[in-house]
């Protein structure tokens, strides 16, 4: 099959052509991110049903995460999803020495959507509290938007924006390698290991994403084809391999362990909540079950000796 995705969709955008843009080779490279992306996301899914309905948030997260790039891939092999942006540096280098370099605001939308859901399989798997959860992810999107925003921008005032995304990072990082990771110790030698090791390769790896954006967005230093494999093999780490390692890790852990005990409507009702709550319910409804010791029986023995003289007490009751 023949790719003409570069000429189909064009780089004249928004009013200006992209001449620093990716060949048929970058989009050949995006399409095959794309289909590794959709293969993860399809097995991903295929492996939660394996477990029970309650037990799958881990698998459902990590397929969402594959799914959106999927789709994000799939827009950047098609040459779609950027728009030309002056370049801050012209460089002489032939592949980098044009006005106006394509930009893929795609990928800002795929990470806004994907990076806070890493950020919860690694902060639930260390089963921190929900408010840090939060604004570990909020300081997350920052990061994000303000890479966005420094890569649109054309003057010197991009690294600004860049600054604060890095600064964001640091922050990130110090809470998934300090705060996270000491948490994990009181949860048993299993998880303690899945977080060390997803954690640690999410360490690496998002630390090399700055200098992927200092390169291409930033300084224009590298060609969009090259951009392409940088940040496709670092999504491709980030996001399956990581999602197999993560769920892998995750096998023989109940989500129950790391305070994510979810209910289902068919759990065992002698281990589960939703019995317990019967019987008490039952126990105050009127005045019929009042003073009556055998009121766990739950209504049986209301029709039996007992049960009428409870409803005698239980009309006394009503009648005070
Ligand atoms: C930007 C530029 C601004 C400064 C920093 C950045 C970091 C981005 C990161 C992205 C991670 C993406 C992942 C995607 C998953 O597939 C926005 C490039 C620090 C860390 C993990």
């Amino acid at each position: 099959m023949v790719n003409n995705a570069i000429n189909t969709n064009g780089n004249y955008v928004n009013g200006a052509n992209a001449d620093i843009a990716i060949t048929t080779h970058g989009s050949d490279f995006y399409f095959a991110i794309c289909a590794a992306m959709t293969v993860a996301a399809f097995s991903f899914v295929g492996l939660a049903f394996r477990k029970h309905r309650r037990d799958r948030i881990f698998h459902y997260i990590t397929a969402g995460v594959t799914f959106v790039a999927a789709i994000a891939y799939f827009t950047m092999g098609s040459n779609l999803g950027f728009t030309p942006i002056e370049v801050e540096y012209r460089r002489s280098n032939p592949k980098v020495s044009g006005m106006f370099r394509e930009i893929f605001w795609v990928r800002y939308v795929d990470w806004f959507i994907t990076t806070p859901l890493l950020l919860m399989d690694l902060l639930l798997t260390a089963g921190m509290p929900w408010p840090t959860i939060l604004w570990v992810i909020l300081v997350d999107e920052i990061m994000i938007v303000t890479g966005l925003i420094g890569a649109l921008v054309r003057s010197s005032y991009k690294w600004g924006y860049f600054t604060f995304g890095c600064v964001a990072l640091c922050y990130i990082l110090y809470q998934l390698v300090w705060e996270a990771r000491r948490h994990t110790t009181v949860l048993g030698q299993d998880v303690k290991r899945v977080f060390f090791m997803c954690g640690t390769l999410t360490a690496v790896l998002w630390t090399l994403y700055p200098i992927a954006w200092g390169l291409s967005e930033g300084g224009n230093v590298i060609a969009p084809d090259s951009e392409a494999v940088f940040y496709g093999i670092l999504d491709f780490l980030a996001k399956p391999v990581f999602g197999a390692l993560l769920l892998f890790g995750h096998r023989n852990i109940d989500p129950a362990r790391l305070g994510l005990k979810i209910a289902d409507y068919d759990d065992d009702p002698s281990v589960s909540g939703r019995h317990e709550k019967v019987v008490p319910s039952n126990g105050h409804s009127g005045g019929v079950l009042e003073g009556n010791t055998n009121g766990h029986h739950n209504g049986v023995a209301n029709g039996t000796h007992d049960g009428i003289s409870n409803g005698h007490n239980g009309v006394n009751t009503a009648a005070v």
